[in-house]
């Protein structure tokens, strides 16, 4: 599956010993990597770069996680843009021109459009607790063409948060409303509960990926019907996205409909 891209390409072997102690910055892919990247996505639903980030960058990020969690007493919290995390490698990663460098290259090779200049919408989600179950199984599209996940604490045990995905689902739509008719279909309480049905009762027909912090994934959320599997109340499970280019940003309707 995914690992082919690593066997193809070689992008998984760090080009020197990880440093522990020296925080990297992120890789460069070349140009053939990228593609591969794309047709594996293509393929296979999603592609990943393990050991994109250093142990000693995930150490902190591990710790920065534990401390926001413990501020919002234990509870779900999300934080949102690049602000609250300039301080901790994924605010390097957010101004990092080799990946971006990858993203918009990817999205030029997707959809043979030119990568638009648009800021990232980042977030990081930190589920726990019982409020952690709210925000698991609810399945959705992504408003952009490429998210990028890098996991930061994944729980083991029986409920270990995976990433479930019906990859590559629908196309990018030409119009906003498409696109909107779209989620109206996916977003009401029968098709969650349709979906939530299929997922136990045919789980082969969902991609359920048991991520490895410090690897990062690609899949195109904006075409993906995706969400998280919940985990244990008593443990954290977080995740740090780069969602990157809004197809729709330039739309009348939406900009009407004050969406
Ligand atoms: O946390 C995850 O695994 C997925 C989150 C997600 O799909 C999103 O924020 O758009
Ligand atoms: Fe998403």
């Amino acid at each position: 599956m995914a690992s082919e891209f690593v066997a193809a390409t070689g992008v998984g072997q760090p080009a020197e010993p990880a440093d522990p102690r020296q925080p990297s910055d992120c890789r460069e892919l070349s140009e053939e990597e990228i593609s591969a990247l794309v047709q594996e996505i293509n393929r296979d639903g999603y592609a990943v770069l393990p050991r994109y980030i250093a142990p000693a960058d995930m150490d902190a990020l591990r710790q920065f996680v534990r401390d926001r969690v413990t501020e919002a007493g234990n509870r779900y919290t999300m934080l949102r843009g690049p602000e609250p995390v300039a301080e901790t490698v994924l605010g390097r990663m957010a101004s990092s021109p080799a990946l971006r460098h990858i993203c918009m290259r990817a999205y030029e090779i997707a959809t043979s459009r030119p990568a638009p200049d648009q800021p990232y919408y980042q977030i990081l989600r930190c589920l726990t607790g019982s409020t952690g179950r709210k925000h698991s199984m609810v399945f959705h599209f992504d408003s952009y063409v490429l998210t990028v996940l890098l996991p930061i604490e994944v729980p083991s045990g029986k409920d270990s948060g995976e990433l479930i995905v019906l990859p590559n689902f629908r196309r990018v739509r030409r119009w906003y409303a498409s696109n909107l008719v779209d989620k109206v279909l996916l977003d009401n309480p029968l098709t969650q509960w349709g979906l939530r049905s299929l997922a136990k009762s045919l789980p082969d027909w969902f991609l359920r990926i048991s991520m490895v912090p410090g690897d990062l994934y690609f899949f195109w959320g904006y075409r993906s019907i995706h969400t998280n599997a919940p985990c244990d109340p008593d443990k954290i499970r977080a995740t740090a996205l780069f969602h990157y280019a809004d197809p729709h940003r330039g739309s009348r309707l939406r900009a009407w409909l004050g969406r």
